[in-house]
């Protein structure tokens, strides 16, 4: 665990809840990839659409004040005593060298200022499935985002937790929050670690744990990377978008212990859906199987397999 609390919270937020008073990033859904700054904030809009009535935003914030803030060409990011947070996005006609350079140019920049660990990334794409020469388009993302890692040489322990995602607009948007102090990445029993897939997958595996646990000031907080209905290796219940959040949600809670902390709860889910249609099904299974249901955000997504229906990623914590 780091040495010292990370003072970083995430929570949604609707339009006459955001506080001008802290920094960190704000995820705007609606319109095409693009990153402004606002005050201490760097506001994202990778490219998704809200599925829910009341528009709502996810923040990832701390009470540390902005010390730097660069917007050069695609990369865009903020810097804190003790956090960095960037953002890059780029057209993205070639996914496998487009998403290297991503990574070479956000990695570099974690390593000379100081924030070597990433905490979580975010990763989005259009056109997820479809195919260039043998590979779709999330895995040639793979490729190219495992070539920028392997030349690191980034330990399995020191993988994020993750998402990547496929949108209706063009172009890659990859964002992430850096420290200096590493967390904790989690692995769920129930599923072979991703960075473990056989090659059938992808060619070069997917970089990045199920979820990292962080110390913050407010308690522990396990960041749950967009977890799908795969036991395994494989996807289960093909075309079944009830059986897939149920077997999601074993997978969540399967992470949740293996974290080892006690008492920790969803602060928030995240609910990616391939077919919004599909989403008073999920809702009832989400209001059925979790004790309390937490604060839910609804998204148009396509899961990197095509035989996925349904993604859940979100926060757990001791609090809530
Ligand atoms: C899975 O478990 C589903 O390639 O970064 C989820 C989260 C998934 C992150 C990534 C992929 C990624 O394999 C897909």
């Amino acid at each position: 665990m780091p040495a010292m609390p990370i003072a970083l919270t995430s929570r949604l937020v609707t339009a006459d809840q955001r506080d001008q008073t802290v920094s960190g990033i704000r995820i705007l859904t609606g319109g095409a990839p693009d990153v402004t700054i606002d005050a201490g904030i760097l506001q994202i809009t990778p490219g998704i659409a809200s599925l829910s009535e009341v528009e709502s935003c996810e923040e990832w914030i701390t009470t540390e004040e902005p010390r730097v803030l660069v917007k050069d060409g695609p990369l865009t990011l903020m810097q804190t005593e003790s956090l960095l947070f960037a953002a890059y996005v780029s057209p993205d006609a070639d996914v496998l060298t487009r998403t290297e350079m991503a990574y070479q140019r956000l990695f570099s920049q974690m390593a000379s200022r100081g924030f070597p660990h990433a905490l979580r990334v975010w990763n989005y794409l259009g056109q997820i499935h479809s195919r260039s020469a043998e590979h779709d388009r999330y895995q040639a993302f793979c490729v190219g985002r495992a070539r920028a890692l392997n030349a690191l040489s980034l330990a399995d322990t020191d993988m994020p937790a993750a998402t990547a995602i496929g949108t209706l607009h063009s172009g890659i948007v990859v964002y992430l929050i850096a420290a200096r102090e590493p967390g904790v990445g989690i692995e769920n029993p129930r599923q072979i670690s991703a960075y473990r897939y056989p090659p059938r997958y992808s060619p070069e595996s997917p970089a990045f744990a199920r979820a990292t646990l962080i110390k913050t000031d407010s308690g522990s907080q396990l960041l749950v990377s967009g977890t799908a209905s795969i036991v395994g290796h494989e996807s289960v219940h093909l075309g079944d978008p009830v059986q897939q959040t149920q077997e999601i949600i074993r997978n969540l809670h399967a992470l949740k212990t293996a974290s080892g902390v006690r008492d920790l709860e969803p602060a928030w889910l995240r609910v990616y859906l391939r077919d919004a249609l599909d989403r008073n099904r999920v809702q009832k299974v989400l209001e059925e199987e979790l004790p309390s249901l937490p604060p839910l955000q609804w998204i148009r997504g396509d899961v990197c397999r095509e035989d996925l229906l349904v993604e859940i990623e979100g926060v757990f914590t001791t609090q809530f």
